[in-house]
């Protein structure tokens, strides 16, 4: 699913941004002109600084130079290309490119921190999913507030998606087994469910994420299970402790990096990537319906270290 709607929109077109606040930060390390010590305790810390990680941002240049021994380059033109060639290999994912991409019905639990940007990507991705030929459901199972349902409603409205609610407060799990329950008896194929994400408060969120899980585990038979990780590109190392926490709740299938137009640096989706191996699956890239696009690794690094 959703294979052909980012082709209108490309990764390097719509985080340019991103790639500024890049070519600021580790392009400027490229201007030295030796490769020495020096050179690659500055790439290091460009790095760090660009929310890479420490154990992610040392691999990556332990790799860099010993890709730069073996090929012998030697200027640091050469070592900028060998960067980006790294950071795209990195981030691809050729073994599970069909994870997320499945044929038949599918319900996709939407997870993440407060403010990332779920209620917005489900808007997106019930948009995309239109015009790839799917049947829509979203689900609001955010119920700790009722100005989430009706954010959520709007995006349902906006898309002309079927919605499934219920009122605030009530019980998520059961608008998880309402939702899946109705999408079947209505012909849905894309279950898109909104969960709620406030970790700082009384209400066991992990909890009652896990439950929903349940939930959607039960009805594998009818739809395939996913859970998509919400992040913002602004996020810094938080994002790994996010991804942590998320993961180790509900297991994720992948990431949903927003808000790549703003002045995001992006950089911890290498971290997450280094760290735990969770792919990227879609960028967001404004406020619009159609900011979305797929994850495309080369368009990403080529946006961060543009090819001179
Ligand atoms: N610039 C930009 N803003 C975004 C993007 N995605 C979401 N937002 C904004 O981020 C804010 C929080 O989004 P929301 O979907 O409500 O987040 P939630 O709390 O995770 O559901 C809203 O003001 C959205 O318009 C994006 O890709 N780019
Ligand atoms: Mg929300």
């Amino acid at each position: 699913m959703l294979r052909f709607f980012g082709r209108d929109k490309k990764t390097s077109e719509s985080s340019q941004e991103t790639g500024r606040s890049w070519t600021h930060i580790v392009g400027n390390v490229f201007r030295r002109s030796e490769v020495d010590d020096e050179f690659w305790e500055d790439l290091e810390e460009a790095l760090i600084v660009s929310d890479v990680g420490v154990e992610t941002s040392m691999a990556l240049v332990e790799k860099i130079q010993e890709e730069a021994r073996w090929r012998g380059a030697r200027t640091p033109e050469a070592v900028y290309d060998l960067l980006r060639s790294e950071i795209a290999a990195m981030l691809s994912d050729e073994e599970r490119s069909n994870g997320f991409d499945d044929d038949g019905p599918s319900a996709v639990m939407v997870v993440g921190v407060n403010g990332s940007g779920k209620t917005t990507t489900i808007g997106k991705l019930a948009q995309a999913a239109k015009k790839d030929g799917r049947v829509p459901l979203i689900a609001a199972a955010d119920t700790f507030r009722a100005g989430a349902i009706s954010q959520l409603e709007i995006w349902a409205d906006r898309t002309e998606t079927m919605f499934v609610s219920s009122s605030a407060g009530a019980d998520p799990g059961s608008v998880v087994y309402d939702a899946l329950n109705a999408a079947k008896s209505r012909g849905a194929d894309f279950v898109v469910i909104d969960t709620a994400g406030r970790l700082h408060t009384a209400h066991n969120l992990m909890e009652e994420l896990k439950k929903m899980r349940r939930v959607l585990d039960r009805h594998a038979e009818d739809f395939t299970p996913r859970v998509l990780l919400v992040i913002d590109g602004n996020t810094g190392q938080n994002g790994v402790t996010q991804a942590k926490q998320f993961s180790d709740a509900v297991g994720c299938d992948g990431v949903v990096l927003t808000k790549l137009d703003s002045t995001a640096k992006g950089g911890v989706i290498l971290a997450i990537r280094g760290e735990m191996g969770l792919p990227v699956r879609y960028i967001g890239t404004g406020e619009g319906i159609d900011d979305i696009a797929p994850f495309d690794p080369q368009e990403f690094a080529e946006t961060i270290l543009p090819v001179n």
